[in-house]
């Protein structure tokens, strides 16, 4: 007989008196959970779960309510403090300020993860369809590596526990967590031992002496396991329903496929459980960021818009995947040059698809996420250098022709050192990997990154203004002007004289462009810090389909108005010809000029008729930034 709990009654079910992993799988099917309070005791008293269902009674009769369970289900909690199916928690008065004053420990609320039952349960995430997708009985394995650095506690006991409870436990060959050099924090030690010994799978831990990083501990990881594929997870995830087997599936028909869940967000302060969009894919900006894109028309047929098949994503977020072992080596594993944080899943990305294999998401396995603002830990050598440091591996080594254009959108890259890259372009010369180009026309047409572009620099105006960007996206849908501002090269053009002074160059065209000539003056800055990501918002691409870009907006505009800055979709009101003879860029569809409108602050882009005379303001010229 065993007790259990779906939040609000208790049910006995009858079953033999060994917990087979078999049996056990089978109850997680159909989602019922273990007593939160149970659980709950185990850990808060000696920190660890027991799955072993005489005990589990026995627990239930000895127990001791620690402090913060006192806290009625319902009452100052309606959503029930077990966090019934993912709900969000209310955080009672008393502990508000405590919250907010720990925040910054892990950024996320560590008191609301901690009134959640490490077992909460969480909705199945499956659509009909999924769930009726039929498995072989003989999947293959998998070591799941978790490393962590700093990570709270409740947390990463709910990672873990959600990995036992929601997986068929005869796939999980072990799990390895690789403790990367945390600091004072005295549960990561043995108390976690102590939880790990009660799983009901083989758990391995390794501790770093030093700071490796996030991929360097998970190679130290990768090398000792010995399952069929891994699976990489971040520390503070929870797994939903039937994510693994997806995963393990692809894997198993594909050993060259790269396969993700859905990633689901646990929100940083209220850990409420948000499902993921299936309408988005994995894509990166000018920037190198990684970003989601919605899923494009073409690959929505490829599919035959069945959301219970995967996607085929040009990348992926980074820390939720599964990939066949042997193949992960074959592949390149990680590169061992790149430290701490970041960049590590747009080179795996490219490098998975230049060298013959594909990323994948499966839409039907979710997993949640705790995405957080900010980072709560220290990035040794500082973070920008760090980043930059690995971004410029990756574009050294995968980029090909593309190497410039990052360089002029991010100059801070040639600035830090990359480090020795040489072992990696072996290693792409081995697998005899496509180049970049290939990648953007055939796995990533929809990238912002031209494939073909007249000039990546600034659009400048003859009386020295530059388009600009203004900084900003339409992310919210919200549509802005392109603006107008004076020109602001990188320091190239100003040298700060004083706080507020610039000595600057001005330069002055004669007609046509001819007979550049420069004079110098003293005016105020033209931005306080002068610094590249200020100037890089007047970076555009003169495509080859004739589009003016922003990153991923594209200059589009109707007769007689002003230019505003549009999602890139083709569409011709996004087309200019620019003419080299006469300097105007003229708006295709409506036979009009681009002209500056300074009537406005900041300046505006407008279009008006090309027979202008005196035409000065319609004059353009596509330049190095
Ligand atoms: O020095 C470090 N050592 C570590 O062990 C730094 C980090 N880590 C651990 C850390 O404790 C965590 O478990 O590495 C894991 C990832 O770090 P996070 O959670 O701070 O990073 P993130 O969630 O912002 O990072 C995303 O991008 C990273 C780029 O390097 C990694 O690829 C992460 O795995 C990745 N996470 C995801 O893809 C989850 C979804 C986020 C999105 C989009
Ligand atoms: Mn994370």
């Amino acid at each position: 007989i065993m007790l259990f709990s779906d939040c609000t009654k208790e049910v006995i079910i009858p079953c033999s008196s060994s917990l087979s992993t078999d049996k056990y799988s089978t109850i997680n099917d159909r989602n019922f959970q273990l007593h939160p309070k149970i659980i709950i005791d185990k850990i808060n008293e000696r920190n660890k779960i027991i799955f072993d269902n005489k005990t589990m009674i026995e627990t239930t009769k000895k127990s001791v309510v620690p402090k913060w369970q006192n806290i009625e289900p319902g009452a100052t909690n309606p959503t029930n403090w077990h966090g019934e199916a993912g709900r969000a928690v209310v955080i009672p008065d008393e502990l508000k300020e405590e919250s907010k004053k720990r925040f910054g420990e892990n950024q996320f609320n560590i008191i609301a993860s901690d009134l959640i039952a490490l077992n909460r349960s969480v909705k199945d995430q499956r659509s009909a369809r999924c769930r009726s997708h039929k498995f072989p009985s003989d999947l293959p394995s998998t070591s799941i590596i978790i490393v962590f650095h700093n990570e709270g506690n409740s947390t990463l006991l709910r990672t873990l526990t959600s990995i036992i409870l929601r997986s068929p436990i005869q796939y999980i060959h072990e799990i390895i967590m690789v403790d990367d050099a945390s600091i004072a924090r005295d549960y990561l030690k043995d108390p976690l031992e102590a939880f790990t010994k009660e799983l009901p799978v083989s758990v391995h831990i390794l501790r770093n002496t030093d700071r490796l990083g996030l991929m360097k501990s998970r190679l130290r990881g990768a090398e000792i396991a010995t399952g069929d594929t891994l699976t990489f997870l971040d520390a503070h995830i929870e797994c939903s329903s039937g994510w693994l087997q997806y995963l393990l599936y692809e894997v198993k028909k594909d050993r060259t496929a790269v396969v993700c869940p859905i990633i689901d967000v646990i929100n940083d302060n209220d850990f409420s459980y948000l499902t993921g969009s299936d309408m988005t894919w994995g894509g990166f900006n000018w920037r190198l960021n990684f970003r989601w894109y919605p899923v494009p028309q073409r690959e929505e047929i490829r599919r035959n818009n069945d959301h219970s098949l995967p996607l085929l994503s040009p990348t992926m977020a980074g820390g939720l995947f599964t990939i066949d072992r042997k193949y992960f080596y074959e592949i390149g594993a990680y590169d061992p040059g790149m430290e701490v944080w970041g960049g590590e899943n747009l080179e795996m990305s490219f490098r998975i698809w230049q060298c013959g294999g594909k990323v994948l998401i499966h839409p039907c396995s979710h997993v949640g996420h705790v995405f957080r603002k900010q980072t709560p830990y220290t990035f040794p050598g500082g973070t920008g250098n760090v980043i930059y440091h690995n971004n410029k591996r990756l574009v050294e080594v995968w980029l090909d022709k593309y190497k410039d254009f990052i360089y002029t959108i991010i100059p801070e890259l040639k600035r830090v050192d990359a480090g020795d890259v040489s072992e990696r372009l072996a290693l792409r010369e081995r697998l005899k990997c496509k180049d970049f180009q290939w990648y953007l026309q055939n796995i990533y047409p929809e990238s912002s990154m031209p494939v073909n572009f007249y000039h990546v620099g600034i659009l400048k105006n003859e009386v020295y203004d530059c388009a600009d960007s203004l900084g900003l996206t339409n992310d919210n849908g919200i549509e802005h002007n392109a603006g107008i501002l004076p020109c602001r090269h990188q320091g190239v053009n100003q040298i700060r004289i004083e706080s507020m002074f610039c000595l600057t160059v001005h330069h002055v065209y004669g007609s046509q462009g001819a007979n550049r000539t420069a004079t110098l003056n003293t005016q105020k800055c033209i931005d306080r810090t002068h610094s590249p990501t200020t100037a890089i918002y007047q970076i555009l691409v003169y495509s080859k389909k004739n589009e003016l870009r922003f990153d991923d907006l594209c200059m589009e505009a109707n007769a007689n108005s002003a230019v505003k800055l549009q999602k890139c979709s083709g569409n011709e009101k996004q087309i200019w010809n620019y003419n080299n003879e006469t300097k105007q860029m003229k708006h295709v569809k409506s036979e009009q000029c681009m002209a500056t409108d300074k009537t406005k602050s900041p300046g505006h882009l407008i279009l008006v008729s090309c027979k202008q005379e005196n035409n000065a303001n319609q004059r353009w010229y596509l330049e190095q930034a």
